[in-house]
């Protein structure tokens, strides 16, 4: 385990920091995206969605935009009851008695969100479909909308009548030593804190929106799904069980994607729209989002309230963690929508030793709001956030520096491989020395100094800093564990390595990319592996007549589970043509070492036998062992035995204007453990764009609901995702510990930067202004929401610490005096939108 702050030298490609192989065709525009692709005689659908966030449909008229020039069909959810095998899938059962409404893709009877769908139009070009769309006329019923979580939970309306209540499930993990001693540690505990925090609906806002297209084969039924989706794998099983088509005959391809950021890991209406319509009209139907579409009908993320508690002994060494949460599941169960808090559930306790005594439940939801399901880290940015929050209320409270309290809290490296009180097993980690290394690069004790001094009576800036040490329990596999939460798939990841004659290499991949380069990554892997150029490998992906198996990326699963597939495969094809090789060389196997794209005969430097020769051997199979198949090429399925657990510290400087409430972020420090790094680069890219999204959470987007559930937030003109100036140039250091379940020795890395950086930021700022008796601001921490925090605190006069004492408020914790906690949260700090989502 060491600390890096230049790139591994383990091999000769791993570990450099090769440019991206997929960026030039993507920079100068050749690449080919679902909205890009011609195809001839396609039909276009539009949708007609609702304007109501919940309401009962009395009619709908759609003789005028029949009748409409260029439009061929007007379709309505009671049209296409016969199109549907099944309703639209939740391959995430959380609970047996988990209530799911029937979910199909258009609306038959009733509507529960403003863009549910509730008629199609196919016409000759877009342009008609959108303007016949505008002609549909529909009447509805309007019902009261849903949009407070809290209100949801009291069924006072109803939104699904057939279930008889709006709670979806109740999904609990309490897990005790001996029955009693989550009570029992709260009762004996020296210091609790009992915090409430608001984790608002975020929109992922990927750069590329949805766009499908569905192309029938005129004979036999055989359809082609072109669509901008992560998981071209799962969609071609989904659907073909949704709309009863057999699976043989469905091909799923994902074009170049422009980002999904867990939005595109889902099965859509548009999706199975699009196939349905192809197949009744026999033409291509193709669709094209638009941007406020995505804003109201791709999923949102996050949408939890949380309630954490947490009791320590006099040192401040947790001794038990309650959590009660409120999921919000918008208006229907997708994907994986009822999975997203369960996998959270395991992370409140954070990366910090704790006994057997903790209390997770969850109660999720239905609110007459656009469906939630996996964001960027999904559920584990939420728990960290709420772990990393309060160990800072802790740490407030007891008057000690919160990284102090969080180094007095660390599994200890010795600890490692850690079986948690969960029984989950941590794979490896080394928290103090991220956090050490964080705190040397943000110069922690400086900032600390500098606080002494900024931070008087009456200053118009103060200066806060924020830690937060995380864990991505990430790499989902093993399918074993996946099934005991009741998760309808299994975790595997397929790869495939092709030696072809010439000694070019094709790599078939079940990942798929959407951003993150696997095509640059795993050429590198392959690369080492074989002794062969990098340039001189291919990455096929992301079409399942190519790739027939696979599931998929998301989860940051897809290097620690096909990465390391890929590597296997590798070994098998080493394995092969070693036998070749000792068969020619007249050796035994055992005698070949095989190092820089050739093997050689041990103690025997001139008899050797390159891999180019090989290959073309195997090819020709003129002279194979006996039995020997011919050809190079091997498959290999990998199920990992562990999830992969990477971890870091994230140290966040701000500085905040108590006059307006605006929050300037000064520094941002990232010191992030993901094992061993295939491509530093990569690596670097994904943690930037992960802690630009974290950061986005904590000081800008919120998608924000009015009253009568229409989103206000569906354009980028009201939806602030930050402007590059925005964000502050990031400081990146790492830190090595390799992941001993994998021969790679690697973590996954791509959701660690946003599940680091919300709590680092929202730290920093409440730091800040703690001295002015700030104890929590609301996310996003918007210029208002700020200046109501300190003009709340203020008027409530609870300033622990005189702002007019210098010195002696944040930062310098011998002026605080210690207490014990045991109230709710500060509350008061509300985002002030007209009825924000929770
Ligand atoms: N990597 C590496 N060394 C490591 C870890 C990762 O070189 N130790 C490299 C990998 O080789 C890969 C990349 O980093 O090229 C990301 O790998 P991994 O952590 O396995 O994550 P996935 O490829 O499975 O990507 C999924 C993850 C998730 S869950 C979201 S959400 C997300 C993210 O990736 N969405 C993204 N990053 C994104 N990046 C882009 N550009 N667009 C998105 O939509």
């Amino acid at each position: 385990m060491t600390v890096t702050e230049d790139p591994p030298t383990t091999t000769a490609v791993i570990g450099t920091r090769r440019l991206r192989r997929e960026d030039p065709a993507l920079l100068t525009g050749e690449g080919r995206f679902t909205a890009d692709l011609s195809i001839p005689g396609a039909l276009h659908l539009a949708l007609a969605r609702s304007p109501y966030a919940h309401a009962r449909i009395t009619s709908i008229d759609a003789t005028a935009a029949a009748a409409l020039p260029g439009v061929v069909a007007v379709y309505t959810g009671a049209d296409l009851a016969d199109a549907w095998a099944a309703p639209m899938p939740c391959a995430w059962p959380v609970t047996e008695d988990m209530k799911n409404p029937a979910h199909y893709p258009l609306a038959v009877s009733k509507v529960a969100y403003v863009g549910d769908g509730v008629a199609a139009v196919v016409a000759t070009s877009e342009s008609a479909a959108r303007d016949a769309v505008e002609a549909i006329d529909v009447q509805y019923e309007p019902l009261a909308a849903v949009i407070d979580l809290e209100e949801a939970l009291r069924d006072e309306v109803v939104i699904h009548d057939e279930l008889g209540t709006n709670i979806s499930y109740t999904w609990a993990l309490k897990v005790e030593g001996e029955a009693g001693a989550v009570d029992r540690a709260f009762a004996a505990a020296a210091h609790t804190v009992n915090e409430r925090y608001v984790q608002q609906r975020l929109l992922p806002m990927a750069m590329e929106p949805r766009a499908v297209a569905a192309v029938p084969q005129p004979f036999g039924g055989d359809i082609t799904l072109y669509s901008a989706t992560q998981i071209p794998h799962i969609l071609k099983v989904m659907t073909a069980i949704t709309l009863g088509i057999p699976e043989h005959q469905v091909r799923v391809v994902a074009p170049a994607v422009g980002g999904g950021f867990g939005s595109k890991l889902n099965v859509y209406a548009e999706e199975l729209l699009c196939m349905a319509l192809s197949r009744k009209h026999h033409v291509p139907v193709r669709w094209n989002e638009t941007r406020s579409e995505n804003a109201q009908a791709t999923i949102h993320g996050r949408g939890q309230i949380q309630n954490i508690e947490l009791a320590a002994d006099e040192d401040g060494k947790l001794t038990a963690v309650r959590v009660r949460l409120i999921g919000d599941m918008g208006a229907y169960l997708q994907l994986v929508t009822p999975g997203v808090p369960l996998l959270g559930g395991f992370l409140y306790a954070g990366v910090y030793e704790l006994p057997a005594a903790y209390d997770f439940e969850c109660t999720s939801v239905f609110t007459t709001m656009t469906p939630t399901d996996a964001y960027r880290g999904a559920g584990r940015p939420e728990a960290t956030y709420a772990i990393e929050r309060a160990m800072d209320s802790l740490a407030a409270d007891m008057g000690i520096d919160p990284l102090e309290l969080r180094r007095r809290n660390f599994i200890p490296k010795e600890a490692y491989p850690y079986t948690a009180w969960s029984g989950l097993v941590y794979d490896s980690g080394d928290h103090d020395l991220a956090a050490t290394e964080a705190a040397r690069l943000a110069d922690y004790d400086g900032v600390r100094a500098r606080q002494k001094t900024q931070n008087v009576a009456g200053a118009a800036k103060r200066l806060g800093i924020g830690v937060s040490s995380y864990f991505e329990m990430c790499g989902l596999a093993p399918s074993r564990v996946l099934a005991s939460l009741n998760y309808s798939a299994g975790g595997w990841e397929t790869a495939t390595v092709r030696v072809l004659p010439t000694c070019k290499v094709q790599v078939v991949t079940g990942t798929a990319p959407h951003g993150q380069g696997h095509e640059t990554s795993w050429s590198m892997i392959v690369a080492d592996k074989l002794g062969i150029s990098p340039d001189d490998i291919d990455v096929l992906h992301s079409d399942t007549a190519i790739a027939p198996m696979g599931l998929d990326t998301y989860g940051s699963r897809s290097l620690p589970v096909g990465g390391v597939a890929v590597a296997m495969a590798c070994d098998k094809v080493i394995d092969k043509a070693k036998q070749i090789a000792a068969h020619q060389l007249e050796a035994s196997a055992d005698d070949l070492d095989f190092e820089g794209g050739a093997f050689t005969v041990k103690g025997s430097p001139d008899k050797t036998l390159p891999l180019a020769a090989i290959a073309f051997g195997a090819f020709t199979a003129h002279n194979l062992p006996d039995g020997l198949e011919p050809n190079l090429e091997c498959q290999v399925t990998y199920d990992p035995p562990n999830f992969s657990w990477p971890f870091g510290t994230h140290i966040c400087v701000v500085e905040v204007d108590t006059e307006t409430g605006a929050v300037d972020v000064l520094q941002y420090v990232a010191v992030d453990d993901c094992g061993v790094q295939i491509n530093p680069l990569i690596v670097e890219g994904q943690v930037h764009g992960g802690i630009v999204q974290g950061v986005a959470q904590a000081l800008f987007e919120e998608a924000v609901y009015d009253h009568d559930g229409n989103l206000k937030t569906s354009t980028l003109a009201e939806y602030l995702v930050p402007a590059a100036s925005d964000v502050p140039s990031l400081t990146l250091g790492h830190t090595e510990t390799p992941s001993p379940t994998n021969q790679l020795g690697v973590k996954g890395v791509g959701e660690a930067g946003t599940i680091g950086a919300a709590p680092a930021v929202i730290n920093a700022v409440v730091d800040a202004l703690s001295g002015l008796g700030v104890r929590d601001v609301r996310m996003p921490a918007s210029p208002l929401t700020v200046w109501n925090a300190i003009n709340d605190a203020a008027a409530s006069g609870d300033v622990d610490t005189p702002s007019d004492t210098a010195g002696t408020d944040v930062g310098d914790h011998e002026g605080v005096t210690a207490r014990t906690t045991t109230g709710g949260g500060d509350e008061s700090t509300g985002n002030d939108e007209e009825g924000s989502t929770s």
